[in-house]
């Protein structure tokens, strides 16, 4: 099998953190740390109500993560248009529905467009989607001819066949093992796919993509509390969702918000700001995602800040290296989602991304959930490897890698149709 960009990528980034940065990856090394209570509120009180976590609770700790963490959108968009660009009844050899649609955001003169690439199942009507963004294009999602290949800016990989920061036919269907779309499709629901470097190229220069469209004459940086990528890409999901409203084929009330790795922790920061999604899925999501950041295993939030310092915004940075000084940590993040149906999927080689800190913060989001006599994960003891606990708080491990596999969307599949009551 080709070794992916990812993975070397990955490698890379490990060794050079790990010679950097220290990593720990020693369970016996992770330090004594208090985990800020998700009912406590800030000044103390407890909250046993799910209308007190709504109206006291819920509001302080959003405000904490969109100031402090993942960075506000500083204003409102003037308009959001569609147009279809590419339509077909008879795609995926005749399986499928397949649409592209080009959604323009708009403020003042300045726009930013993006491509939504949507695959349905043929014979039915308001269906419930999956919508994920792909990391280098839709065309390299799946082997599709018909797949039009955006022209934004891509990072440079030598195994996707991307030079000058150009995609191109050769990447087409290169990542398409980390999309089961016949199962998706077979399985009667859609699934929706974004380009993320359309909304907000993956790069440190914040004088590209939406960040620009907000900005007064002569700014070239967010303030301090104004949104990085993560929450921009996080924005740009809600648009999706404002054109999946619109078609008649999909089941708005059941899109599914899904990403792996930081688009994974984009899934889980889109599920927190927009309530219309219906459920979410973290594949892998580690620092800044799932992973409880206090245990400062695998990558940590000194971290993510300097190996991608336009991900969250610039306030994050004051706790480099300075865990214990954050009242929040990631299991709150997880309870903004409740009582919506939250799965929380980690790999067992992908120790970066801390799985065991991922599985405790799926744990202690699990009181939240209670509140609204939602079912979340009740044992502090780890499951097994493919023993999946699927309440309305789901969570998995696999064996293997970094990566979205087969394995994951059986799992997300079987989950949905159990949480949204899907009948097969
Ligand atoms: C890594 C990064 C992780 C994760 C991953 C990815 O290099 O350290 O936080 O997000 O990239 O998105 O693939």
């Amino acid at each position: 099998m080709k070794t992916s960009l990812y993975f070397s990528f990955l490698v890379f980034i490990c060794s050079m953190s790990f010679a950097q940065f220290d990593t720990n990856y020693d369970e016996n090394k992770v330090p004594d740390f208090i985990l800020p209570d998700p009912v406590t509120t800030f000044d103390g009180e407890k909250i046993t109500t799910d209308t007190d976590w709504i109206e006291k609770r819920r509001p302080e700790l959003f405000e904490f993560f969109e100031n402090k963490v993942y960075g506000k959108v500083p204003g409102n968009l003037d308009s959001v248009s569609f147009r279809i660009l590419e339509e077909n009844e008879n795609a995926l050899d005749g399986k499928a529905k397949r649409k592209q649609v080009e959604v323009t955001l708009l403020k003042g003169k300045k726009s930013v467009r993006f491509v939504i690439l949507i695959y349905l199942p043929k014979k039915s009507s308001s269906v419930p989607v999956f919508l994920g963004y792909n990391f280098f294009g839709n065309h390299t999602i799946t082997t599709d001819p018909n797949v039009l290949i955006s022209g934004a800016w891509a990072m440079n990989s030598s195994d996707l066949g991307i030079d000058e920061h150009q995609l191109t036919e050769k990447s087409r269907g290169l990542r398409a093992h980390r999309w089961a779309i016949d199962k998706i499709i077979e399985e009667g629901f859609g699934l929706a796919t974004i380009y993320n470097g359309e909304i907000d190229p993956d790069k440190n220069d914040m004088t590209d993509g939406i960040h620009e469209l907000f900005y007064k004459e002569g700014q070239e940086t967010p303030q301090k509390n104004e949104w990085g990528s993560l929450s921009a890409w996080a924005l740009g999901y809600s648009k999706a969702l404002d054109y999946l409203e619109e078609d008649t084929d999909v089941d708005a009330r059941r899109v599914i918000v899904f990403g792996h790795s930081r688009l994974g922790k984009t899934a889980l920061w889109a599920g927190a700001t927009d309530t219309r999604f219906a459920a979410v899925i973290s594949n892998n999501s580690g620092c800044g995602g799932a992973a409880l950041s206090k245990r400062r295993f695998g990558e940590t939030i000194n971290i993510i800040n300097t190996s991608f310092p336009h991900w969250f915004c610039r306030n994050f940075k004051n706790y480099n290296n300075n865990e214990e000084a954050l009242p929040i940590d990631q299991h709150q993040l997880l309870a903004l989602i409740a009582p919506r149906p939250l799965y929380v999927a980690s790999a067992q080689e992908d120790q970066w991304a801390d799985p065991k800190g991922e599985f405790l913060s799926a744990y202690y989001a699990s009181k939240v959930y209670g509140l609204f006599g939602k079912k979340g994960i009740s044992e502090v003891k780890m499951p097994e490897i493919h023993q999946p606990i699927h309440n309305t708080l789901a969570y998995h491990i696999r064996a293997g890698k970094h990566d979205v596999t087969d394995y994951d969307w059986e799992q997300y599949i079987k989950w949905t149709r159990e949480v949204l009551k899907i009948n097969p």
